[in-house]
């Protein structure tokens, strides 16, 4: 490990400490490959991290960017958002360089993922801080001799400051899967998405870029290779439902995740697939 990277322990779970030399850093828990916190240079956290977030080493941590793997949401017959989640990743590559620092973890198929899906795979998510961005690439490999399929979403919770007053741009014109309506198929009409109420959203077709207004900051979204992305916030009652959450945390937070939902990854045997998520601070 070097002045970049360093092992550390939040809550008594380890983490692994990314930093560069202008002053990012960003805290990644081994248990689920999660980037817990980014703060960019001279900035502030971006990420929302519910200050009742259970660090047991078996629950899914609420807050950060969870990776939901290999099924997304509760669209298939695994856990909820599948189990990677909740798996103990081993850290494979950390590289510090003059302006960023990128570290790798690496999760293979073992006796407790076969027991729930019965398929030979690696997975590795690579996570790199500076010049004001996070970038997030999941890779996964088909290491078996029969094909897979999967859906898979890199979970974000933003942290805002007030989410009312947040004004998401670019999903105008996608056609999205209203899970708070029953699953009805819409279209989006407005330039600027506003959160007022409680929102589950698919929509179809990431576009090049999402911005994510506040009144005094911007944070700029795109995802590579991940043609749905997901908004989420639970609202008032939902929130008061989840244990790992405090009341007013979903003023706090929105979920906005690149995923790949409607049209599964199919992997021959040998075939990988990757997708990556970047964060843009403005
Ligand atoms: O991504 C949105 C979603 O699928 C919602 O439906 C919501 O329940 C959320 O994920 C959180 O899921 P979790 O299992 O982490 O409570």
């Amino acid at each position: 490990m070097t002045d970049q990277i360093e092992m550390a322990e939040l809550h008594g779970q380890p983490v692994i400490k990314l930093q560069t030399p202008d002053g990012a850093v960003a805290l990644i828990s081994l248990f689920g490959a999660q980037v817990l916190s980014w703060t960019p240079a001279g900035g502030e956290d971006r990420l929302y991290l519910s200050p009742k977030a259970v660090f047991d080493g078996e629950t899914a941590i609420r807050g950060g960017v969870p990776v939901c793997f290999p099924q997304f949401g509760e669209l298939g017959t695994l856990p909820k958002h599948g189990f990677a989640r909740k798996q103990r990743w081993e850290v494979t590559n950390t590289r510090p360089g003059k302006d960023f620092t990128l570290v790798t973890l690496r999760l293979v198929d073992n006796e407790e993922t076969r027991a729930l899906w019965p398929h030979a795979f690696a997975a590795e998510m690579s996570i790199a801080i500076g010049a004001g961005r996070l970038d997030i690439e999941f890779e996964v490999e088909n290491t078996g001799d029969t094909p897979f399929s999967f859906t898979a979403a890199l979970h974000t919770y933003l942290k805002v400051k007030e989410v009312e007053a947040v004004r998401i741009e670019g999903l105008r014109g996608l056609e999205y899967r209203d899970c708070v309506d029953g699953n009805t198929p819409k279209l989006e009409m407005n330039t600027s998405v506003i959160i007022e109420e409680k929102v589950d959203r698919i929509y179809h077709g990431m576009p090049p870029a999402l911005l994510v207004h506040e009144d005094h900051r911007t944070l700029g979204i795109h995802a590579e290779n991940c043609p749905d992305v997901v908004i989420w916030n639970p609202w008032e009652h939902k929130c008061a439902n989840l244990a790992d959450m405090p009341a007013d945390g979903f003023r706090h937070m929105l979920c906005v995740e690149a995923a790949v939902v409607r049209q599964p990854v199919e992997l021959a045997a040998g075939e990988s697939w990757w997708g990556r998520q970047s964060l843009v601070a403005m």
